[in-house]
């Protein structure tokens, strides 16, 4: 996602980088760029305009301060202020008093049916939740969803069959409907307290575009079983045309949410970072992928870190918890990672971690800086070259680990010769290293450091 906007923007600040002082002249000639890059994105252009507008306005003030390292300071303002756009993350309502019910709408094949089944595996772990079947002009959606349920081992209900009116156990079957939308809400309602269901996700059916039909359905349902979200559910790929019927959607039913499918597909992505300016309306999740299990918590810090190519720190932070690394006494140091400290020792240790982390090509895009290293692709990162790189520092002296400035030609290749690798590939891990340690030392400057580590966990 939004592959196409960041090389662009990468390209602006290497033109921006190669310069000495920057002009006022200088900085307007890159955010012109910067414009036509969101607009490309497909950012609506009066929310392109305003963030380059803001963008411009501190860059400007800020050029009289510093010159010496501007542009690295005009993408922290690009950064912080894609943050600001796309507002701060809302977690999804959980009522206090169960069950919490979680209506999903939206426009026909936007990715509601897929994205109830992901929600409730996503609550799953802390909830028991139940998948209503509410799209009863498509027996095969019906079954969609009951398909979905049952491989994600979630509770599903939905309308009796002609065939056999009500079956009991975890989950009913459908074939042919014998009863209306509000019945099967009604039923759905008991089936939860029953069950002792809490949180209840209604999959409602998809539409062309906003019709009365669908507000009568949606009002009527909404008497049954009062929803504390409403969310609609938005196919990324439509680009604008997903933010213009947003904006429709919240003014008549006054949406609680949003989730914005299929930011795996879409190189553009800019309706994720408009969507929010011009609806109001947070965006809560991401789908990225069509299985149930891929779906993310909406974080602006981490789009905005993947538009400015700074690898998915919080993501990566996420990945590490989960593994139980830092309970582990090896655990990395916040400290050990600032700048000055973060020496070959460090990665190698954090290669060792990485081993633990399982899938290397998708912890490879999370890692800051890696992506910006020439000819990069996430592909290559394998358990081969893992082993290989770990080889690498293996063969340096303790002092070339901590002070690799000192290895020089003669010293690469002994290196290259004991770890059985060639001095190319000693060259590519000390560049790799360089990357790394530059991005570190760019999170040690203001408040950068307690960033990293609220986001790594540490110190809490
Ligand atoms: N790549 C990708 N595909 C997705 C994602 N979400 C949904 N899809 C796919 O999009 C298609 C439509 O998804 P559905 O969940 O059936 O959409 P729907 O809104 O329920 O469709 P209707 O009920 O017909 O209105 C399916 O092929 C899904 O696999 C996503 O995040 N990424
Ligand atoms: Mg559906």
């Amino acid at each position: 996602m939004f592959d196409a906007l960041k090389e662009k923007l990468s390209a602006v600040f290497s033109k921006l980088n190669s310069k000495g002082k920057l002009s006022e002249a200088d900085i307007d000639n890159a955010l012109r760029e910067v414009r036509r890059s969101l607009l490309e994105a497909d950012v609506d252009f009066r929310v392109a305009k305003d963030l380059v507008a803001k963008i411009r306005e501190r860059a400007v003030s800020l050029e009289v301060l510093s010159s010496i390292t501007a542009n690295e300071r005009i993408a922290a303002i690009v950064y912080e202020e894609l943050i600001s756009l796309m507002g701060k993350a809302e977690p999804l309502i959980i009522s206090p008093k169960p069950p919490t019910v979680i209506l999903m709408a939206g426009l026909q094949g936007s990715g509601k049916t897929t994205s109830t089944v992901k929600l409730a595996r996503y609550l799953k772990s802390s909830h028991s939740p139940l998948v209503v079947a509410c799209d009863l002009r498509r027996p095969a959606a019906v079954e969609q969803l009951r398909v979905l349920a049952e491989n994600a081992k979630v509770n599903f209900y939905g309308p009796a069959s002609n065939a056999s009116p009500v079956r009991g156990g975890e989950s009913r079957a459908v074939e042919g409907f014998s009863e209306s939308v509000l019945e099967v809400v009604k039923g759905a309602k008991k089936f939860a307290e029953s069950h002792m269901n809490d949180v209840i996700i209604l999959d409602t059916a998809g539409r062309l575009h906003i019709d009365d039909e669908l507000m009568t359905e949606l009002k009527n349902i909404a008497e049954i079983l009062p929803p504390h979200e409403k969310i609609l559910v938005v196919d990324s790929m439509i680009g604008q045309e997903a933010v213009n019927s947003a904006k429709a959607f919240n003014e008549l039913l006054s949406l609680t949410g949003l989730i914005l499918t299929k930011l795996d597909g879409d190189a553009r992505g800019g309706s994720a970072l408009s969507i929010r300016a011009v609806t109001g309306v947070p965006v809560k999740f991401a789908g990225v992928g069509e299985n149930t299990d891929a779906l993310e918590p909406f974080s602006p810090e981490r789009m905005a870190g993947r538009i400015m190519g700074m690898g998915d720190i919080q993501g990566l932070a996420e990945k590490v918890k989960a593994a139980g690394i830092l309970n582990n006494q090896d655990a990395i140091k916040p400290t050990e990672l600032s700048g000055k400290n973060f020496t070959l020792e460090t990665l190698l240790k954090q290669f060792e971690q990485l081993e633990k982390l399982g899938p290397l090509d998708k912890i490879a895009g999370m890692i800051p800086g890696l992506d910006k290293i020439k000819n990069f692709k996430a592909d290559d990162v394998d358990a081969k070259i893992l082993k290989r790189n770990k080889a690498i520092i293996q063969s340096m002296t303790p002092e070339e680990r901590r002070n690799p400035k000192i290895i020089k030609g003669s010293r690469r290749r002994r290196i290259a010769e004991g770890s059985g690798t060639s001095v190319q590939m000693v060259n590519q891990l000390l560049a790799q290293y360089e990357q790394m340690k530059k991005m570190f030392k760019a999170f040690s400057g203001s408040g950068g450091s307690r960033k990293l580590k609220s986001l790594f966990g540490f110190g809490r």
